[in-house]
């Protein structure tokens, strides 16, 4: 009996070793980044970011992931978008069995596209040269191709504001905000794109995001609206 329940926790191990999936492995072929219309862009696997100013400028080499960083500053409107071919299991499975979803609600001033990414019916790689993001899915589930994603952000600084861009890629969902997901159901792995935007005044201070700015203006519209009525009535 003793010896039969050894026997059989060794057949579950064997079995379990057996069919334990091999580790998926995003690779990212390419990126491209639009700072307020200067283009930065590498393919072919190169995921040296030289050629652009960003703080942290390696993603972990085994996987492709992590997280990336910028600063940008000067007085006015500024656009910046970020895109990133990324393939899973390309030597198992290929890179056209891929998939694209969204989750989370999109931040003032943030947008976002998927798509195949422009060597054959994709729009995305047009779009990131042009500043402006369609905010729409051309992979769907369903319609499985080559998937890359992008994520851009439209923002105003006043004199001696600093935006800070981070961009955060990772093989497990965020659980905040906004964010892109490349899922391939054949390795049923993911690579999730999400992206934050932080502005701090002079002094390092935190200026508050434009989706508070928003909220605060709407409130104070309602406030101005709500007392010339009573003015009115009075
Ligand atoms: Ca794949
Ligand atoms: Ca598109
Ligand atoms: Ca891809």
């Amino acid at each position: 009996m003793r010896k039969s329940g050894v026997i059989f926790l060794l057949a579950l191990l064997v079995v379990g070793f057996g069919c334990a999936p091999a580790m998926a492995v995003p690779d990212l072929f390419g990126w491209v980044f639009n700072i307020d219309g200067a283009i930065s862009e590498a393919d072919w696997y190169n995921t040296d970011f030289s050629g652009i100013d960003l703080s942290d400028a390696t993603l972990e080499s085994a996987n492709d992931l992590g997280t990336l960083s910028l600063e940008i500053s000067g007085v006015g409107n500024h656009t910046f978008i970020a895109m990133f071919d990324y393939e899973i299991d390309e030597w198992i499975n290929t890179w056209y069995n891929e998939n694209g979803t969204t989750g989370g609600t999109l931040a003032a001033g943030q947008s976002w596209e998927i798509d195949e990414p422009g060597w054959f019916f994709g729009d995305i790689y047009d779009h990131v040269l042009d500043g402006a993001l369609d905010n729409d899915n051309g992979v769907p589930v369903g319609s499985e191709d080559d998937v890359s994603f992008a994520i851009g952000w439209n923002f105003f600084l006043e004199a001696d504001e600093t935006a800070t861009i981070s961009m955060l890629l990772s093989d497990v969902a965020p659980a905040l905000g906004f964010y892109l997901q490349q899922y391939d159901p054949d390795s049923q792995e993911s690579v999730f794109f999400s992206s934050t935007l932080d502005v701090t005044g002079p002094g390092g201070e935190p200026v508050p995001e434009p989706a508070t700015m928003l909220l605060l203006g709407t409130g104070l519209v309602g406030l101005c609206a709500a007392k010339r009525k009573r003015l009115i009535k009075k």
